[in-house]
């Protein structure tokens, strides 16, 4: 028989926890966490077995001598961080954008120019795929190292050059069989207009409908699709066809919507009742209320709203009146956001988007699963979930997101196995 692999984590500062069934927290619920003090809580195999306070613990007479014990006496545990949002698998970079951007080009200026995401398609196609395996792997260790424990990564780089996509998905899907972070795969071939469909969209449109959804739903490559709704890029009408499309060979709907203008994604997420809806810089009111009326997760990006320094960013405090359950994500791609640190990204938004530390928190963990369709097995601490844990080295949410700029992992717990800070 198969001895039991057991963690046990005591005399915790504080855990975020659920007792209650965990699901997505909109509205004042948002801001509603459990918060035991001086806790502890215990994995077998890759599940949570219990937590509490350390008063049941000790009554329980727990035999530590098969579990490796972490004392986490001053530190916070909560859910494994999820970062819904990721361009993950990319070649190059692209830090010859900044001066061009601090000379006064915006995102689009330098695209139009073929810079941007089409570089970046030059730059992927270039790569092979271990490069590609090798960079989107150093960087999901460093996801790692800020507690993210599942990471949701769109193809979109290869774009008509459906080889590229389908070399995008194929490094996820070896990610995901050896990396300990769980990863979410996304198809995104309408990120950009390829040049040479510029004078007729709609002979681009038919191929990723007839052609390139079926094959990447056949092979199994991906989970979700999304586009890149924007004026400029792809416009509402060709979304709603594309989206619909997509949905109609079985992926689950994403959108990148209002990301620079308000363009009318948000009502086209609710229209389409979404999964998700991200960026939202530019929702209006009423596509905020439709998408809280249509259940959309409205996952923000604010460390891309901080990099694209255009002074604006989404309207947090409006969605959660409104209703809309909020999730955070980086977005780390190698333009509008070239960083893997969630934290920094939900430290912004408390400070730019004025999100409690309550709020982020849910909007990193159980909103965050919501996003990725994964409530059920992840995002928050319960009996039965997977033991999917961040240790953090402060000992209170409050401080976690005040003390920005730095990285507060202890340690990380995957699956019930500890794969950071062993
Ligand atoms: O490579 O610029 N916004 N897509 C939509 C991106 C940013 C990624 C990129
Ligand atoms: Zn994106």
């Amino acid at each position: 028989m198969n001895m039991k692999q057991s963690v046990i984590i005591k005399n915790i500062a504080s855990l975020l926890a659920t007792k209650a069934h965990g699901t997505v927290r909109a509205g004042k619920a948002q801001g509603e966490v459990e918060i035991i003090k001086n806790a502890y809580i215990i994995t077998e195999d890759d599940k949570i077995k219990a937590l509490g306070t350390m008063d049941e613990y000790k009554a329980m007479g727990v035999d530590e001598s098969k579990s490796a014990v972490i004392d986490a006496t001053g530190k916070l545990v909560t859910p494994g961080l999820v970062d819904s949002h990721t361009h993950l698998v990319h070649g190059g970079s692209r830090e010859n954008e900044l001066s061009m951007k601090l000379h006064g080009k915006t995102y689009m200026d330098i695209m139009n120019a073929g810079g941007g995401i089409h570089a970046t398609q030059r730059h992927t196609k270039e790569a092979s795929f271990e490069e590609l395996y090798e960079k989107a792997k150093k960087s999901l260790d460093i996801m790692l190292s800020y507690g993210v424990t599942t990471v949701e990564a769109k193809s979109g780089y290869g774009i008509e050059d459906f080889d590229t996509e389908l070399k995008q998905l194929e490094v996820v899907k070896k990610l995901n069989e050896d990396h300990p972070i769980d990863l979410v795969s996304t198809f995104m071939p309408c990120h950009a207009m390829p040049d040479e469909y510029k004078n007729d969209r709609e002979a681009f449109i038919n191929k990723v409908i007839n052609e390139y959804n079926p094959k990447v739903m056949e092979k199994g490559l991906a989970e979700f699709a999304d586009i890149f709704c924007e004026d400029g890029v792809y416009t509402i009408d060709e979304s709603r066809r594309v989206l619909k499309a997509s949905r109609d060979a079985g992926f689950k709907l994403k959108i990148h919507a209002d990301e620079l203008i308000s363009f009318g994604g948000a009502e086209l997420s609710a229209e389409l009742k979404c999964v998700s809806a991200d960026h939202l810089i530019g929702a209006s009111d009423e596509g905020i209320k439709a998408m809280a009326a249509n259940g959309v997760v409205a996952n923000v990006l604010p460390a891309t709203a901080f990099n694209l320094n255009t002074g604006k960013y989404a309207r947090a405090r409006k969605m959660i009146e409104e209703g809309c359950p909020v999730s955070i994500s980086t977005d780390y791609n190698p333009g509008s956001c070239p960083s893997e640190n969630i934290q920094l990204a939900m430290q912004i938004a408390s400070i730019k988007m004025r999100m409690t530390a309550e709020e982020v928190f849910n909007a990193a963990t159980i909103n965050a699963a919501a996003s990725v369709l994964r409530t059920e097995s992840i995002g928050s601490l319960e009996v039965g979930k997977k033991a999917d844990i961040a240790i953090f080295n402060c000992e209170n949410i409050d401080y976690f997101v005040y003390h920005f700029g730095i990285n507060h992992t202890y340690k990380v717990i995957k699956s019930g196995k500890i794969v950071y800070g062993a």
